[in-house]
C-alpha cells in the first residue's frame, strides 16, 4: 500500500520554512554552505540554495557527498580516502547537510566522517526531509521538513523531479 503523505506544495513550503530557519539560527547567510548527500539531498540543497538566494541575495556553495566509502556496514577498502573532496574547503564554514530522510542516522555519522577530514568547519547543522525516527546513533537533525513516525518494516519513499520526474513523500507499507 502507498500512501502521499506530502505532496509537491507542502514539499515546497516544508523547503521554504527550513530555509528560513537556516537564516534564522546562522543570523543570515555568511560562511554558510549546504552539503548534499547524494542522491536526493543533493537535489533537496540546490532547492534550499535557490531560495536562500531569493530571501538574501547571495550565492550559496552547494557541495555533493557521496558516503559510500564512510559507511560503517562494509570493510574498509584499503584505497578508501580519508576524506571526501567537495569542490570547495569547509574549513571555518558554517556547514549545512542535506538529506531527504533520516532513520538510523549512520549516513550522518558517515558523512561528519567524510567531511572533518577536508579541514575544520566552524560549524555542522542537518537538515532532512523527513525524520522517520529508529535512530541507533545519538543524531539529532537542526532542520525537519516533517516527522513521520514509521513502523520499521515502513519505506519512506521521497521523490524529485530531478530524479523521479515528480515532487512528493510516500509512505509503503
Ligand atoms: P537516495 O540516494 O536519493 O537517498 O539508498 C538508495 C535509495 O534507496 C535512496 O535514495 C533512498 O531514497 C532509497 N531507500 C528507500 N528505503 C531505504 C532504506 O531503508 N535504506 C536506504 N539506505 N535507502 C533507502
Ligand atoms: P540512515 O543512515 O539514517 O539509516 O538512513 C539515511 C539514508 O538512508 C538516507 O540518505 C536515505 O536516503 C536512506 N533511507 C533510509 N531509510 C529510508 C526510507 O525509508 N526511505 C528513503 N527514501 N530513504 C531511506
Ligand atoms: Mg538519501
Amino acid at each position: 500500500m502507498q500512501k502521499e503523505v506530502v505532496d509537491s506544495m507542502a514539499m515546497k513550503r516544508a523547503l521554504t520554512r527550513i530555509t528560513y530557519e537556516i537564516i534564522e539560527q546562522n543570523k543570515g547567510v555568511r560562511n554558510v554552505v549546504l552539503v548534499g548527500i547524494k542522491t536526493r539531498g543533493v537535489y533537496l540543497a540546490e532547492r534550499i540554495a535557490a531560495r536562500l538566494e531569493q530571501l538574501e541575495g547571495a550565492q550559496i556553495p552547494v557541495g555533493e557527498l557521496d558516503i559510500t566509502a564512510f559507511r560503517d556496514d562494509q570493510p574498509k577498502d584499503d584505497q578508501a580516502p580519508s576524506s571526501y573532496q567537495l569542490a570547495f574547503s569547509v574549513a571555518d564554514k558554517r556547514v549545512v547537510l542535506v538529506d531527504d530522510v533520516l532513520y538510523t542516522g549512520r549516513t550522518i555519522r558517515a558523512a561528519l566522517d567524510a567531511l572533518m577530514g577536508g579541514g575544520r568547519p566552524q560549524s555542522i547543522a542537518l537538515a532532512v526531509l523527513v525524520d522517520r525516527g529508529h535512530r541507533e546513533l545519538p543524531i539529532r537533525a537542526d532542520f525537519i521538513g516533517k516527522n513521520i513516525p514509521t513502523a520499521l518494516q515502513e519505506r519512506i519513499k521521497v521523490s524529485v523531479t530531478e530524479v523521479d520526474g515528480r515532487d512528493g513523500v510516500e509512505i509503503i507499507n
